[in-house]
């Protein structure tokens, strides 16, 4: 079995709506469990301006589906919120990243493990600090040294 970390996002299409159903739509991919997640946070956009506010959160999961196997089923759950994405880092209903597999480190075509831009990205760092405050990543940064390093800005738990 694999500890992993998802992020969710989005900023369309009722936003909270669309992240709160995710949430449930973890819980039933096959040979995976829902550990934990956290709150609900909402975030400026990072990327084109003029797009919606996000919504954001991270999910804990404990799975025995491999990486691939993985993607393959969060991309479903995107799809099946018609995931509308207009352009590179603009607008969409549903973002699933897989932030951390395990302790793997992997670099194929389809894959980028840890997330490439986790650690910059105060949406990802905040709700993953929330139900992981110890988290150590694979090279052996600690999360907390890596939080401090990025402000929460507007960064702001909803209820
Ligand atoms: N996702 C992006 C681009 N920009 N900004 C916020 N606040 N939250 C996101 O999830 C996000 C983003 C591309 O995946
Ligand atoms: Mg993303
Ligand atoms: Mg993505």
């Amino acid at each position: 079995m694999a500890i992993c970390y998802i992020g969710l996002g989005s900023n369309l299409e009722d936003p909270r709506q669309q992240v709160s159903d995710a949430l449930k739509e973890l819980q039933e991919i096959s040979n995976t469990e829902l550990l934990s997640h956290s709150l609900l946070y909402r975030s400026d956009p990072v990327g084109p301006p003029g797009q919606p506010d996000y919504i954001n959160a991270v999910a804990k999961i404990n799975t025995s589906l491999e990486p691939e196997e993985l993607l393959d089923a969060l991309q479903a759950i995107e799809q099946a919120h018609q995931r509308v994405r207009i352009e590179h880092w603009g607008p969409r209903t549903l973002d699933l990243d897989l932030l951390l597999y395990a302790n793997d480190e992997i670099d194929t075509e389809r894959l980028k493990v840890p997330h490439p831009f986790m650690t910059e990205r105060s949406f990802v760092l905040y709700p993953l600090a929330e139900i992981e405050p110890n988290l150590v990543l694979p090279k052996g940064d600690h999360l907390s040294d890596i939080l401090v390093q990025c402000p929460m800005g507007t960064l702001e738990p909803i209820a």
